[in-house]
């Protein structure tokens, strides 16, 4: 199966983003974990992204904060999807990061997810998602997550 990499600015984004990376052992995918900054490793950065092909890695999920531009920068090295989880840090707590995140000049997309551990969690499982389309196990075990994420919250009426 293809590999998804979760690159951060900071290890100060780790916490945050060791949600993604739970979600991810959850459904069994193998995942490369890399603080790697826009700002303070660019040439890191570039190379990392365009070797990740060669890794089998097909997803991006990129965490960072205050200026994040980590996300676009990513998308600006490859075609495969970035998916961007801003973190809520800083003076502005995430808002900041959102929209560094989010505004996106047309032609160079990326999906941006919600501020914080909610935002990393989804971006894992918008992931799977997208890894579940060539993989009906995966979408047989999304559904199953998704079934018992139900019935917690029904569970919660009791
Ligand atoms: C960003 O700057 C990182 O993603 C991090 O969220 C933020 C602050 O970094 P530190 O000063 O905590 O290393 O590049």
């Amino acid at each position: 199966m293809k590999k998804v990499a979760i690159l951060m600015g900071s290890q100060s984004d780790l916490e945050t983003m060791k949600k993604s990376s739970d979600i991810l052992k959850e459904f069994g995918i193998e995942h490369d974990v890399k603080i790697l900054s826009a700002h303070r490793t660019p040439e890191e950065v570039k190379k990392y992204v365009e070797e990740a092909p060669q890794k089998n890695i097909a997803i991006f999920i990129a965490g960072a904060g205050m200026a994040a531009h980590l996300a676009g920068v990513i998308a600006s090295h490859t075609t495969l999807p970035v998916l961007g989880v801003p973190m809520e840090s800083g003076a502005l707590k995430g808002f900041d990061a959102l929209l560094s995140t989010v505004q996106m000049p047309g032609g160079i997309p990326v999906g941006t997810l919600g501020i914080g551990s909610a935002g990393a969690k989804n971006a894992a499982l918008l992931a799977v998602s997208i890894l579940s389309i060539e993989n009906k196990k995966l979408e047989e075990k999304l559904k199953e997550y998704r079934k018992k994420q139900a019935e917690q919250v029904l569970t919660q009426n009791k």
